[in-house]
């Protein structure tokens, strides 16, 4: 590769662990000292069929298990032109979300399994480093706002997490976890240190594929 490429960066989480806040937290910071880094976040509801998904996640329409998953990875699919250049330009992604939130929440549906739901993510950009804000669901659900989208229940938040754990177990995949019960100074510290870090040390290295 003729000049350095971006890092691809993964928050995931539950409903309420802080993705948002951080990512919006870790770009500011990579541009203050200097570094190209813009933020992605999945899904993206701007798109049309980020639309569909959005009425979906509001109660607003009704669709299909095997399809609003689908739907999921084909908004990913969607931006993946746009990714890979922003990333050969050398600008790293900060994304709110990807293919594990996917796998994660429809496989904590009864019967659909891992592997199906894993899939159509095959051959999406693989993150460089995939980060899991973890926290206890009860105190992820005391924060601000929860409750009124479709997966905002506890008891489904629980079994989100269990999938999440499972998830986690494979070694393909860079994982780091992070204590999301920090405080958001915390939590970003401890942030910043994993993508400093991959960032310098992906920077000569091809893009893999998940
Ligand atoms: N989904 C998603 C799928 O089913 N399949 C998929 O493929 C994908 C990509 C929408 C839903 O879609 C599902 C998963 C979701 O159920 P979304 O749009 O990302 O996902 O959901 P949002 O409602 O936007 O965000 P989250 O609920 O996930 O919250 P965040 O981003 O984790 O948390 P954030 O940063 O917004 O913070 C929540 C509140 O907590 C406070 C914040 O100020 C805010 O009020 N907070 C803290 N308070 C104390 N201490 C800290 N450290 C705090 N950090 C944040
Ligand atoms: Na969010």
């Amino acid at each position: 590769m003729a000049s350095k490429r971006g890092a691809l960066i993964v928050l995931e989480g539950l409903d309420r662990a802080g993705k948002t806040t951080q990512c919006q937290r870790l770009v500011q910071a990579l541009q203050q000292s200097g570094r190209p880094a813009e933020m992605i976040r999945f899904p993206d509801r701007s798109t049309a069929i980020g639309q569909v998904i959005s009425a979906y996640l509001e109660k607003k329409s009704e669709l299909e298990d095997h399809t609003v998953h689908l739907l999921f990875s084909a908004n990913r699919w969607e931006l993946v032109p746009v990714m890979k250049k922003k990333l050969e330009q050398g600008v790293t992604l900060v994304v709110d979300r990807y293919s594990f939130s996917g796998v994660a929440f429809t496989s904590a549906k009864l019967g659909l399994c891992q592997d199906w739901c894993m899939n159509p993510e095959r051959g999406l950009p693989k993150p460089d480093l995939v980060m899991f804000l973890k926290m206890n669901p009860a105190e992820a659900a005391a924060r601000g706002q929860f409750g009124t989208e479709r997966y905002e229940t506890s008891s489904f938040q629980k079994a989100v997490q269990e999938k999440f754990e499972r998830i986690m177990k494979d070694p393909s995949v860079n994982w780091k976890v992070i204590d999301a019960s920090q405080n958001i100074e915390e939590v970003h510290n401890d942030i910043k240190a994993h993508s400093l870090d991959i960032i310098e040390r992906t920077e000569n290295t091809p893009l893999g594929e998940l």
